[in-house]
């Protein structure tokens, strides 16, 4: 990794959290594999972040893989949990919001992820945004994802974007994706059509101010959660989470098992399927950012 960054060479980073608590064990391990393996068709090299025994590491072993994989009890790790377990010398798998700044600070200027964290509904009671948002106000890179999951509050979430001045691009596409379902319904003021148009509107930002620019990457329609399927299996876990009481940062995880387990897999599937795109489409951006004069 440090050769890579060193010389120079196109590297993306991968959050671990979507690994630790969200895919479900034992199937995880495989996926961090064919991640890692997305990226590099793409045409960069990988680098899982996470942090071990304190130590926050951005490119893991294979062994350090299938320690974030199969620990049950690694914590989730938002940028403000990160000063702890560094003190404490704990384990964690981080977010997008701790993997951007874990990234930013290695020199890394492309991330994939599945969906961001974002508005969860009912926030005007509960004020349950993520950190995703405001961290990715202040840090220069680009993140490729699916949108946002269905989960939350999709238009708010695109509302606390504009605020925050984060840059969002939907990848040939002028809607929003909804992360399993190709189209959210709310609509984008900007696309681009290629890896190169990505990496010249995530140049320009970096020239601009501090900030990132969001890849919105759609799932082809035939490859999204059977509507359906989708409306039912979304309104169920939503339900099951607050009977379970369920609150913080425990919500995404409980409600992401919930959908895995009610669609008899289905939700894991797809949510496999669109990190891949997403690393595979990372990649590429960028190898075209190194691509770029100057
Ligand atoms: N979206 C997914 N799967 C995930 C997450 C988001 O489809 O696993 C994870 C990401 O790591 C994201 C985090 O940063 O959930 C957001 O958690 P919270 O809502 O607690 O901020
Ligand atoms: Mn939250």
């Amino acid at each position: 990794m440090a050769d890579a960054l060193a010389s120079g060479a196109p590297v993306v980073a991968l959050e671990s959290t979507l690994l630790a608590h969200g895919l479900p064990r034992p199937d995880n391990r495989a996926a961090a594999d064919e991640v890692e393996d997305a990226v590099r068709a793409g045409g960069a090299v990988p680098a899982t972040i996470a942090v071990l025994d304190g130590v926050p590491h951005v490119g893991l072993t294979p062994a350090q893989v299938d320690r974030v994989c199969a620990d049950p009890d690694l914590a989730k790790l938002g940028i403000r949990d990160l000063p702890v377990a560094a003190a404490l010398r704990l384990s964690g798998a981080t977010t997008v919001s701790s993997t951007a700044l874990l990234a930013e600070r290695a020199g890394i200027r492309l991330f994939a992820t599945g969906g961001l964290g974002g508005v969860h509904r009912q926030s005007v009671d509960t004020f349950d945004e993520s950190a995703d948002l405001t961290a990715l106000s202040r840090t220069s890179l680009a993140v490729v994802c699916a949108g946002v999951k269905s989960i939350l509050d999709v238009p708010a979430t695109l509302e606390r974007l504009e605020s925050l001045s984060v840059t969002v691009i939907g990848y040939r596409t002028r809607t929003f994706p909804g992360f399993y379902v190709a189209d959210s319904g709310s609509p984008l003021d900007w696309s681009v059509e290629d890896a190169e148009q990505a990496a010249a509107v995530l140049a320009a930002r970096r020239a601009l101010a501090p900030g990132a620019v969001v890849v919105a990457n759609p799932l082809p329609v035939d490859q999204q959660l059977d509507a359906d399927l989708h409306d039912r299996v979304i309104a169920d876990a939503l339900a099951a989470a607050d009977a379970a009481g369920v609150r913080g940062k425990d919500v995404t995880p409980f409600v992401l098992d919930h959908l895995h387990r009610a669609s008899e897999g289905a939700t894991l599937e797809v949510n496999v399927r669109l990190v891949l795109r997403n690393a595979e489409l990372a990649g590429r951006i960028a190898a075209a950012l190194a691509a770029l004069p100057g």
